[in-house]
C-alpha cells in the first residue's frame, strides 16, 4: 500500500486524477480545508467530509507548541486525537513561524523563534520538522523551507531559495523511507523564473513524491503570481502532483488549475465564514450587511449545504450580527461546500475536455454579482 498518483485526463494543461494513499483517494485538483490546531474551526470532522473533502491540512508550528507533537504521538497520532481518519497533509512549519512567532533568529541551522502563545523559546530545523510530523502521523509531510516576503530583492530571494534546497536535501535525508507516507519538496525564488528553475532543478535532483509551488500568494497580486504559474509547474515533474501553498480566491484556484496546479489550500473559507462572508458562483456575499435582514431566499439558491436547505439569508444575517456561534458553523459549512462544488466541477470538466467553457462561465456568474 503505498502512495501513488494516476492522471485520468488532461485538459490544455491542467490534469485530473487520483492520489492513492493507505488512507484514501485524494481526487485532484484537490481544495485542503485548514485544521491548524487539529480541528477545521466550526466544524465537525465528519461535516467537513460530508462538504467532499478527501484531505485535510495539518500545522506543525501550532502543533508543536500547543498540545506538542510528542503528546498527540503518545494519544495515538493526529488522526485519532481529531478524529479524522483520511489522508492529513502538514506544512513544515517555517512559513508560519516567520508570519506568527517573534524574535526570530535565522540560521543556516534552522530558526529559534519564541512561541506566539507564552513568549517560550523553541528551534525548528529540518530534522526536527521531519520528527515532529512524524509524531503528527502526517500522510504528506512537507519539507523544510523559508519563504521571503515580496517585493525582495534578488540577491535575498536567491539566498533564501539556496537555503531551501539545502533544507530540502536534509529534509529527504532525515525523512528517510516511510512507505505509504509521501514527502514533498517545495520550490521558492519569488518571481524570478530562473531562480524558479535552479530551485525546480535542486528538487528534481533530490527527488521528491510531489511538489510545492511555495513563496506565492505572499503580497504580489493575482497578475504576478499567475505570471509565475505560466512557467513554474512546467519546471516540476509531469507525473507528480504539483502543490500551490496557501491558495486561494476560487478566481486564483481557476486561473491556477488552468496553468497545471492540482493540489490548494486556503483558510479563506473557513476563516472568512467565521467572519460573515459567504462564497457562492456569484462572488462573496457579505452577511451582515442590511439588505439580507428581510431576505427569506437562501444564500445560495440550490445548494445542498445546511446553511442554504435550511435557513433564510435573513436568519443568517441576524445570527452573524449577533455573534451567535452557529453563524460561524453555518457560513463555513457553507464555504466549504462552495470550494469542493468548485473543485468537482473543475474536474468534470477537465475530464470533458470543457475546461475553458467552465472557466468562461465561471467568470460569467461572477460577473453578474450576487443578486
Ligand atoms: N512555504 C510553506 N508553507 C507555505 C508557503 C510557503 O512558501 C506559502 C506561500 N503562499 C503558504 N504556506 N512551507
Ligand atoms: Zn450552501
Amino acid at each position: 500500500m503505498g502512495f501513488s498518483f494516476d492522471i485520468s485526463a488532461r485538459d490544455g494543461r491542467a490534469r485530473t486524477g487520483v492520489i492513492s494513499t493507505p488512507r484514501g483517494e485524494i481526487r485532484t485538483p484537490a481544495f485542503m480545508p485548514v485544521g491548524t490546531a487539529a480541528t477545521v474551526k466550526a466544524m465537525m470532522p465528519e461535516s467537513v467530509r460530508e462538504t467532499g473533502a478527501d484531505i485535510l491540512l495539518g500545522n506543525t508550528y501550532h502543533l508543536m507548541l500547543r498540545p506538542t507533537a510528542e503528546r498527540i504521538a503518545d494519544l495515538g497520532g493526529l488522526h485519532r486525537f481529531m478524529n479524522w481518519d483520511r489522508p492529513i497533509l502538514t506544512d513544515s512549519g517555517g512559513f508560519q513561524v516567520m508570519s506568527l512567532a517573534s524574535l526570530r533568529k535565522l540560521t543556516e541551522e534552522g530558526v529559534q523563534f519564541s512561541s506566539h502563545i507564552d513568549g517560550s523559546r523553541h528551534m525548528l530545523t529540518p530534522e526536527r520538522s521531519m520528527e515532529i510530523q512524524r509524531l503528527l502521523g502526517s500522510d504528506i509531510v512537507m519539507a523544510f523551507d523559508e519563504c521571503p516576503a515580496l517585493p525582495a530583492d534578488r540577491a535575498a530571494i536567491d539566498a533564501s531559495m539556496q537555503l531551501s534546497m539545502r533544507w530540502a536535501q536534509r529534509s529527504r535525508d532525515a525523512f528517510g523511507d516511510r512507505p505509504g507516507h509521501a514527502l514533498f519538496g517545495i520550490q521558492q525564488g519569488g518571481l524570478e523564473p530562473d531562480l524558479r528553475a535552479r530551485s525546480a532543478e535542486a528538487l528534481r535532483a533530490i527527488g521528491f513524491d510531489g511538489y510545492a509551488i511555495g513563496g506565492l500568494a505572499v503580497g504580489e497580486g493575482q497578475e504576478a503570481m499567475f505570471g509565475v504559474l505560466e512557467y513554474a509547474p512546467g519546471q516540476l515533474p509531469e507525473d507528480k502532483p504539483r502543490y500551490l501553498m496557501g491558495v486561494g480566491k476560487p478566481d486564483d484556484i481557476v486561473g491556477a488549475v488552468q496553468r497545471g496546479v492540482d493540489m490548494f489550500d486556503c483558510v479563506l473559507p473557513s476563516r472568512s465564514g467565521r467572519t460573515g462572508q459567504g462564497w457562492t458562483a456569484r462572488g462573496p456575499v457579505n452577511l451582515r450587511n442590511a439588505r439580507h435582514r428581510d431576505d427569506p431566499r437562501p444564500l445560495e439558491e440550490g445548494c445542498p449545504c445546511p446553511a442554504c436547505r435550511n435557513y433564510s439569508r435573513a436568519y443568517l444575517h441576524h445570527v452573524i450580527k449577533s455573534d451567535e456561534i452557529i453563524g460561524a458553523m453555518l457560513l463555513t459549512w457553507h464555504n466549504l461546500a462552495y470550494y469542493q462544488r468548485l473543485m468537482q466541477g473543475l474536474r468534470d470538466a477537465i475530464s470533458a475536455g470543457r475546461l475553458e467553457l467552465f472557466a468562461a462561465r465561471f467568470h460569467e456568474d461572477r460577473a453578474q454579482g450576487d443578486i
